[in-house]
């Protein structure tokens, strides 16, 4: 695409953004490459951050408000719920060739749910004239086009499969179910966080709804938006459904079973002593995980504790994981199991 008409649909997806100190550039480029549509919450964004701050590419930063909330009208609409940016995100959707999400399953990634039109992070690349959706695919595109500093993806073949297995295990966590769920029997969420989660998916549904109303001669768009409410329909039904949420937690059981085997009892990171995406990945979903209180599911596999200390040191992972969330979030209680990484935690 022509770099004229991808820096004016980047500018409209950028004028939904109400606060302009939400807009920055990260870096000492005046006009970068990148520009990154993300939220400082999202566990999508984080990884995409991480990558981009390990390699250390500048970029355009545009934070998202990602939750729609009540005002004196109505629901006031997230701000990647508006036509642009949606427009844009369809743009990516093409090179992702998957089906649009048509239901829940407390997994978001592309490959096992279809490709979700209303949902953050997404990657311009101004010099390619492409647009990237997908946090897996942008963390594997940034990588593949700045070999010059840290290589997150190994070349070689076997060690490449290896930390692209730990990719897909991580982007198949149920995270959707974590965060927006009700647990019967031990639900640690903060207790802000709880009563917004109550009506989160009723505002969504109500704002794409008046987004269809008023884009009703867009066909693509309704398309979009109606992907979109059944994926939230689906989420809202089984918030409090007892075996769903049970049946989530005991699936990241066996997954962090599977990642202290992996792990060893001698290296920092999965592959030693160097750090590569399978970390990044690993180290957003393990502090999300903190956050909620849920670090309680690895009390008794010291390889992932030893392993969620050397991975909340690293520079990245401490701003836009550990920092991020504690800026962005409703305070936690469980965020202190996370050590050593500066100021920003409180213990
Ligand atoms: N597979 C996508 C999933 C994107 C996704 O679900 N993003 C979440 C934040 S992590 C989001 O936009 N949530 C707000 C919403 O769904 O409205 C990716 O990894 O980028």
């Amino acid at each position: 695409m022509s770099h004229d008409k991808l820096t004016n649909m980047a500018a409209g997806a950028r004028a939904a953004i109400a606060d302009p100190a939400r807009i920055s550039l990260v870096g000492s480029d005046a006009n970068p490459r990148f520009e990154l549509f993300h939220a400082a919450s999202s566990l999508c964004s984080q990884k995409v951050r991480t990558v981009l701050f390990e390699k250390q590419l500048p970029y355009r930063s545009n934070n998202m408000m990602i939750l729609g909330s009540m005002g004196p009208d109505g629901v006031v609409p997230a701000e990647h719920y508006h036509p642009p940016y949606v427009r844009l995100r369809l743009l990516a959707g093409r090179e992702v060739g998957r089906e649009l999400v048509s239901g829940y399953s407390g997994r978001t990634s592309v490959e096992t749910e279809g490709f979700d039109p209303c949902a953050v992070p997404l990657l311009v690349d101004y010099k390619a004239g492409r647009v990237i959706a997908d946090s897996r695919r942008i963390c594997c595109y940034l990588d593949a086009v700045s070999r010059d500093s840290i290589h997150l993806v190994p070349e070689d073949a076997d060690a490449r499969a290896r930390v692209m297995h730990q990719v897909s295990i991580v982007d198949q966590i149920p995270n959707g179910t974590l965060l927006y769920g009700f647990h019967p029997d031990a639900d640690r969420r903060p207790e802000a966080l709880k009563t917004a989660m109550e009506t989160v998916y009723d505002y969504k549904i109500k704002a794409l709804e008046a987004m269809i109303e008023a884009n009703a001669d867009d066909a693509e768009l309704v398309a979009a938006y109606r992907a979109k409410i059944a994926k939230e329909q689906g989420g809202k039904s089984v918030r409090h459904d007892a075996a769903f949420q049970r049946a989530a937690r005991r699936h990241v059981a066996g997954l962090l079973a599977d990642l202290d085997h992996a792990l060893g009892s001698s290296t920092p990171y999965l592959r030693g002593e160097s750090f590569s995406l399978g970390d990044v990945l690993w180290g957003v979903n393990l502090v999300r995980m903190a956050y909620l209180g849920l670090a309680s599911m690895w009390e008794n596999l010291p390889n992932i504790e030893r392993y969620v200390d050397a991975l909340a040191k690293r520079p990245s992972l401490c701003k836009e994981a550990v920092q991020s969330t504690v800026e962005s979030m409703p305070p936690s209680r469980y965020m202190h199991v996370i050590a050593g990484c500066g100021e920003a935690v409180p213990v």
